[in-house]
């Protein structure tokens, strides 16, 4: 095993970058810590600009031949990593629930599964995107879906593989070459993607790996010229400094950033649902920016609701994440941790009940925490938390449940409960969000467009929509008899 291997329940990892399909080893290293207990799992090479540089340079140089390769012959080769993953699966779960410390059981039977799935959708999906062609007064028309060149991923640490996969496969099966940097609390699976990509034949170069920190690393990859196109899940702030730099080369941006999403209990609704889809938004300990944090419940059943709710959730089992048992795990770092208590306590502090929770508990653990008596204008109301804390607001009527619902600066998602198939379909009308779920939540099909509006973010992904946006689309137009217009 060399200096550059660490290993996690026996799955050996490797903690260099990968560039241009070799590994690269940086002078400087910076340690990665399991929330589960503190511990320190190994160092990872600390990125700069160099290995940006080289990164983008291995993408550039691979990149005409990968654009050139036949769908067929990509689609072939993401199933065959979609194959890796799935024998996989253990091991990646195991060291995704180490790495962040989410569910192994989600991991196992959810996430892991999914992830391959990222490769054989966009696969499939490839084949299916038909060129056009039409006609303009006897000239011939067509459209394409061109490659767009070198792309940079910047991925979050809530769900590192999806999300990060999510992307990698559209831009790979579109024709393009990828940098991929994962977040530096998280920063393990990606290195695993790499052998796997690496063992499906994919080619040097179109697949590279660099790690570091953000502020390191992030800024030489996305103000590249030679980048073509940045992806990115994560903060707000984070966004904003990634859209200041890609604008130098006016380099098209997605951004899928945070929520702070409502819930919509109705008087009508079926309450046990209801409490159930509540109680579901403490899933990855609230790391989601799809989480539904915002419950608001229409006054008559309001009492009623949150007994059920105290109930339900006080019944939820913490602790180790790597325990099928375990409901709710760790935050991922004692940051993320603090910054969760500092919403909370500043919201008790300006008047807010904490009805279950409010509180720190042993190790990295929030206790999942329900506040009431909150106003529409208060921070814990209208700024993303990002751990294991809900609030909860009565209303009455339609108006005021949209009013509340579409009243903060996000808008990526809101779950409606009501037993009246006319009130969900006025309601979702009105509401301003990417993604709107009826009596159900977290159901996601990659067909379906995926963002957000407002500060949640800029564009869509899934489906055509990720080809529109890792494509150049190109018309061109060929005179009548194929050479002259005269
Ligand atoms: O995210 P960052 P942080 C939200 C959530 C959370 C908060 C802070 O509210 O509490 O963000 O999380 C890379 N150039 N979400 O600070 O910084 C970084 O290395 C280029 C919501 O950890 O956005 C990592 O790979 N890249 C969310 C990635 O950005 C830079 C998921 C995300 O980290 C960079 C995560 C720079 N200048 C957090 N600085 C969601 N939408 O799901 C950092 N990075």
């Amino acid at each position: 095993m060399s200096e550059h291997t660490l290993t996690v329940a026996g799955v050996a990892v490797d903690t260099r970058h990968w560039i241009g399909g070799e590994r690269v080893a940086s002078a400087q290293t910076f340690p990665d810590i399991s929330p589960i207990d503190g511990s320190t799992i190994g160092t990872i090479s600390r990125g700069t600009a160099v290995e940006a540089a080289a990164a983008v340079a291995a993408a550039k140089a691979a990149f005409p031949a990968w654009a050139g390769t036949s769908r067929a012959e990509r689609a072939r080769i993401l199933h065959a990593i979609a194959d890796g993953v799935e024998k996989r699966i253990e091991e990646l779960a195991i060291v995704e629930t180490t790495d962040n410390g989410a569910l192994v059981r989600s991991h196992r039977r959810g996430v892991m599964p999914r992830v391959a799935h990222n490769f054989r959708f966009f696969a499939d999906w490839l084949q299916s995107l038909d060129h056009e062609d039409f006609d303009t007064r006897g000239h011939a028309n067509h459209v394409s879906w061109d490659p767009a060149g070198p792309c940079v991923l910047i991925t979050p640490w809530n769900a590192p593989l999806m999300l990060a996969t999510w992307k990698v496969a559209p831009a790979l099966a579109a024709g393009n070459t990828v940098v991929l940097k994962p977040a530096e609390w998280s920063p393990l699976t990606a290195s695993l993607l790499a052998d796997i990509a690496a063992e499906a034949g994919l080619p040097a170069g179109v697949l590279n790996v660099v790690q570091g920190y953000g502020s390191e690393i992030g800024d030489a990859l996305t103000s590249n010229p030679d980048v073509r196109r940045i992806s990115f899940t994560g903060s707000v702030a984070t966004a904003k400094r990634i859209a200041a730099s890609a604008a130098a080369n006016l380099t098209p941006l997605s951004l899928e950033l945070g929520g702070k999403s409502p819930l919509l209990v109705f008087a009508d609704a079926d309450l046990d649902l209801a409490v159930d889809l509540a109680v579901e938004q403490y899933d990855n300990a609230g790391q989601v920016c799809l989480a539904g944090t915002r419950l608001l419940v229409e006054e008559p059943v309001a009492d009623e609701f949150t007994r059920r709710f105290v109930e339900k959730a006080s019944a939820l089992t913490q602790g180790d994440p790597r325990d099928e048992a375990t409901d709710i795990g760790p935050n991922i770092h004692p940051r993320q941790l603090e910054k969760i208590d500092g919403f909370v306590q500043r919201a008790v502090a300006a008047g807010a009940r904490a009805v279950i929770g409010g509180h720190r508990k042993d190790g990295q653990y929030y206790a999942p925490t329900l506040l009431t008596e909150v106003a529409q204008d208060s921070e814990i109301v209208q700024e993303e938390v990002f751990g294991p804390v809900l609030t909860l607001q009565t209303f009455t009527g339609e108006d005021e449940a949209v009013r509340l619902a579409n009243g903060t600066r996000f808008g990526l998602a809101a779950t409606v409960a009501t037993g009246d198939p006319g009130r969900a379909e006025r309601v979702t009308a009105r509401l301003v969000a990417g993604t709107v779920w009826v009596n159900c939540f977290f159901v996601r099909d990659l067909q379906a467009p995926f963002g957000g509006s407002r500060l949640s973010g800029v564009g869509r992904e899934g489906g055509t929509w990720s080809f529109d946006f890792y494509c150049d689309l190109k018309n061109t137009v060929t005179a009548p008899n194929g050479w002259t217009d005269h």
